[in-house]
């Protein structure tokens, strides 16, 4: 059975995700779309040569009776919405990050999946499908390290668009590292810290870039993660472990060393399609898998949840200067299975 699919959202991402599940995934098929774009949308299937129905209204894509599991690669705000009404239309949803833009609006998502009484939910949290953070998180739960000690990570970007502000640098950017660093070290954040280096001429009156995102966790390890979306020279994810007995590095994405001109040199990424490419592939085929098994396994909404805690701590903590408390409630039996 072809898994039909409705994508909410034909951005850059939900064109990526209808190409790839089209031309590239097995088992499933985009049958609608929607974007409040929809000329845009309708130009987007064109240049992908796909035929699909386009909607006006996400919540007619949900609704279709032709569409059995959602897509949701709306902007951010739009998440919370659309992944409800999914829940309540009984279907499987998988929704890009941020699951919604603050822990209370995740927890109205997980209440609402635990009240259907069985998992919906996989968020489009695409690095510990990963093949390089797999290798780091082996290394880990192997002890080559010993314990882990301290990570230093870095999230930085060439560019951002006008419209992204200070406080996206944690809702739309590091909300990536909260999530891998959870599931990297099996830990949880107890506290966190934002402090504010010189401003890059590159940004702009709303954006303080670069950002520096000290956490503690339970375990009491120490994380430093550094923002910056403006650093000009690519696309770049930094994450090195530091143990007990060792230190252990992200790999790099590969890449031919050339000796030319005088230089030794490797390419460095531009954009973020490229980098985790693979990555969204094994997700994205993961969720089809999944539920045509009828139980999903990836990113739970709780693990949406797990994070926006962490980022409404680091939005405090932007405004405060203060270290701020993370508080996390206990797991629910329910994602526990
Ligand atoms: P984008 O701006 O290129 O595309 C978003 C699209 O959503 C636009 O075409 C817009 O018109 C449409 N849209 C907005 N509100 C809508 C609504 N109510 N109904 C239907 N369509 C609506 O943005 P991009 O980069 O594609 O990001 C989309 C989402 O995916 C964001 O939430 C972003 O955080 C996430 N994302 C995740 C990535 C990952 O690595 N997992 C990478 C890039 C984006
Ligand atoms: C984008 O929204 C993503 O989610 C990418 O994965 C991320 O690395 C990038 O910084 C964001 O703009």
């Amino acid at each position: 059975m072809t898994l039909k699919l409705g994508v909410i959202g034909t951005g850059a991402i939900g064109q990526e995700h209808i190409r790839r599940c089209n031309n590239v995934l097995q088992g499933a098929k985009v049958v609608a779309v929607s974007d409040i774009n929809v000329d845009g949308a309708r130009a987007a299937l064109q240049r992908l040569n796909i035929e699909a129905e386009v909607y006006q209204d996400g919540h007619q894509v949900i609704q279709s009776p032709e569409v059995d599991a959602i897509l949701v690669t709306s902007w951010d705000p739009t998440h919370e919405e659309f992944t409800l009404a999914a829940i309540a239309a009984g279907k499987p949803v998988f929704c890009e990050k941020p699951l919604a833009m603050s822990a209370e609006g995740c927890r109205h998502v997980v209440e609402a999946e635990i009240k259907h009484g069985k998992r919906l939910v996989q968020v489009g949290f695409m690095r510990p499908y990963d093949s390089g953070y797999r290798a780091l998180k082996k290394v880990i739960t192997d002890g080559e390290i010993g314990e882990p000690l301290m990570l230093h990570c870095a999230h930085r970007n060439p560019t951002v668009p006008e419209n992204y502000t200070t406080d996206m640098a944690i809702t739309n950017t590091v909300i990536h590292e909260l999530d891998v660093l959870r599931w990297l070290t099996n830990d949880d954040y107890k506290s966190v810290q934002v402090v504010f280096p010189r401003v890059t001429s590159k940004s702009h009156a709303k954006l303080k870039d670069p950002q520096i995102v000290l956490f503690e966790t339970q375990k009491g390890v120490r994380i430093d993660v550094e923002i910056f979306v403006n650093c000009a020279y690519g696309y770049d994810i930094q994450c090195e472990v530091v143990g007990e007995t060792g230190i252990a590095k992200l790999p790099e994405p590969s890449s031919v060393q050339l000796r030319k001109d005088a230089k030794l040199s490797n390419t460095i990424l531009v954009d973020w399609k490229d980098r985790f490419i693979d990555a969204y592939d094994v997700e994205l085929q993961a969720f089809i898998n999944d539920v045509k098994a009828g139980q999903l396994t990836g990113p739970s909404a709780w693990d949406g949840f797990a994070a926006s805690v962490a980022a409404d701590a680091c939005l405090k903590a932007q405004n405060s200067g203060a270290i701020e408390p993370v508080e996390m409630p206990p797991r629910p039996d329910f994602y526990n299975h």
